[in-house]
């Protein structure tokens, strides 16, 4: 199936079957034996409401020195290496682009959310970013560039994998919240999202 295109977002619905699903979870399981989940704090000291933990060289860690890639795990431990189902996605749908050096592991949990954002940490803006829904279906919104934008919003599902490159790769995003229960694949419920990155 050809991916759908909204606003340069291209969203490979249905991209993984659920054997597939499946075992991403239990990658993701190993990531977060190594490395736990921990909930970020903003500069400002509020906590997110979404945990948190990475695979790769660099992780993504928010506290209130600030939002930064880190090579370690803020318990001191290096992160876990990137699954390779995760990158064997990466290199279907970013093909010509390096290997990924960070993995991002949201969990959202019930009545969690992210507010609406641009990922500009990250070195080279022409590498895209690819993001995995898994578990429980998300209200994604896509904005612009510019905050003002107008922003549209679409039900993102287990098992479906968002592409942002190119113009998208600065547009404005978020998840405004969770369908709790919505899918059987996690035993508690809730949503695991997995952003790849080459953040260096
Ligand atoms: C558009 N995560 O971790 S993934 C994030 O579902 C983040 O957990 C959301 O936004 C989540 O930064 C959304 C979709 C996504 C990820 C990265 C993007 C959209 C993006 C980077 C640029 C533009
Ligand atoms: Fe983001």
């Amino acid at each position: 199936m050809p991916p759908l295109r909204v606003k340069g977002f291209e969203i490979h619905v249905g991209y993984l079957d659920v054997p597939a699903q499946q075992a991403l979870v239990a990658a993701v399981r190993g990531v977060a034996r190594a490395a736990p989940f921990f909930t970020p704090e903003t500069r400002r000291g509020q906590k997110m409401s979404v945990r948190m933990t990475s695979a790769g060289s660099f992780g993504w860690i928010s506290d209130r020195k600030g939002y930064r890639y880190a090579p370690r795990h803020p318990d001191g431990t290096a992160w876990p290496q990137l699954p390779a189902e995760v990158r064997a996605i990466w290199q279907d749908l970013a093909p010509g682009a390096p290997d990924p050096d960070s993995c991002l592991v949201n969990w959202y949990g019930e009545g969690a959310r992210m507010g609406l954002h641009q990922d500009r940490d990250e070195a080279d803006f022409r590498w895209p970013v690819v993001s995995v829904s898994l578990g429980d279906q998300a209200l994604f919104r896509m904005g612009g560039t510019d905050r003002r934008d107008a922003t549209e919003s679409i039900w993102l599902s287990s098992g479906d994998v968002v592409v942002m490159g190119g113009d998208a790769r600065l547009a404005h995003h978020g998840i405004d919240r969770i369908r709790f229960g919505s899918s059987t694949l996690l035993d508690r419920g809730g949503r695991i999202n997995l952003t790849l990155r080459v953040s260096q």
